[in-house]
């Protein structure tokens, strides 16, 4: 019988443990504590990191762990890559499930930078009005570029005022509508987007919002990852872990 880790923090990742809950597969999802209250999940959860690539052996061993999920955002680059250390290490199957990039379509205003150190250099000049759609982990990096009035996003409200002279702060957590974000960039006057090349349904709204105003949008692209297995569908894990509903579908490992 599995017994599965399910590293979590994604819409997939919460889709996935619904499937595993339906189906009665042993699971546990994991987050790492960024949030004060993490959504409820209908499988068990624990909360906190592993301790490294060393503690997360140790989880999978003592935890009698059969198969590794990786369902995090694709920007928790250290997690995923603890993720596939360890898998090796302790000899358990590994599998990701993440979602495909987004790519601009017509009336899209892109502009794409590497990482989130070359957006902050693209920012140099005049100020403007910028949605930082990064949430609070990278803020201080955009201090380097404080003429600029941000509109800030978090999850929950700060202990401190971020350390930008000039800012609004809004707290709410996705997913996010067209017409709430249309409505927070034009109360906000907003005049450029930042944002993560996260992917999935969770956070495009403001890509569609922007499009729908005409406005830019400054694209960070994903960290790199080693080779792994990859699949975008909840049900493609289930099929691996061999319970899928297609009759004749490949067993899964
Ligand atoms: C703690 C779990 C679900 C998952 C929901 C998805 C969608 C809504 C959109 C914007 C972008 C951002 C941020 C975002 C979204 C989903 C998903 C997603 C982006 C929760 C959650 C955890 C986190 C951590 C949090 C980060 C932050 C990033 C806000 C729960 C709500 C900006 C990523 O305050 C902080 O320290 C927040 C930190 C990591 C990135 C950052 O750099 O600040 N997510 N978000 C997870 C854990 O502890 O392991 O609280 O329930 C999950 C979700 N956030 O089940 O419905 O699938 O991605 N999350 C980004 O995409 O750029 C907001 O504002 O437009
Ligand atoms: P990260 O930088 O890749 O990971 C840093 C450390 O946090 C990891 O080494 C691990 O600590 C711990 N950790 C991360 N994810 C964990 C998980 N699911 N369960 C237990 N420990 C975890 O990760 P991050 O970018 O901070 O993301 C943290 C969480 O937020 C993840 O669940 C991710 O899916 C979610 N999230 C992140 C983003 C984003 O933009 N980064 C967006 C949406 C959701 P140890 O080394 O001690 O094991």
């Amino acid at each position: 019988m599995p017994n599965v880790l399910l590293l979590g923090g994604t819409t997939e990742a919460s889709a996935l443990a619904r499937l595993l809950a339906e189906k009665g597969v042993q699971a546990t999802l994991s987050y790492a504590g960024r949030t004060e209250a993490p959504k409820a999940q209908p499988i068990k959860t624990r909360v906190g990191g592993f301790g490294g690539v060393r503690g997360l052996v140790d989880y999978l061993r003592d935890h009698n762990v059969t198969h590794l999920v990786d369902a995090t955002h694709p920007f928790a680059a250290q997690m995923s890559a603890h993720a596939i250390k360890a898998a090796w290490i302790a000899g358990i199957p590994h599998i990701v499930l993440t979602r495909p990039a987004w790519v601009p379509v017509a009336g899209d205003r892109w502009l794409c930078a590497r990482d989130i150190d070359a957006a902050v250099d693209m920012l140099a000049g005049p100020a403007r009005r910028i949605m930082l759609a990064l949430g609070r982990m990278h803020v201080e990096a955009f201090a380097a570029q404080p003429q600029h009035h941000y509109l800030l996003r978090f999850v929950d409200a700060p202990a401190e005022p971020p350390a930008l002279p000039h800012h609004s702060l809004v707290v709410d957590r996705g997913p996010f509508t067209i017409e709430g974000d249309c409505r927070l960039m034009q109360d906000h006057a907003v005049d450029l987007i930042v944002c993560k090349n996260a992917g999935g349904a969770g956070a495009a709204a403001k890509l569609t919002a922007a499009r729908q105003l005409g406005l830019p949008v400054l694209m960070i692209e994903r960290p790199a990852m080693p080779d792994r297995m990859e699949v975008y569908l909840p049900e493609d894990v289930m099929a691996w872990l061999g319970h899928d509903d297609a009759p004749n579908a490949e067993r899964g490992v």
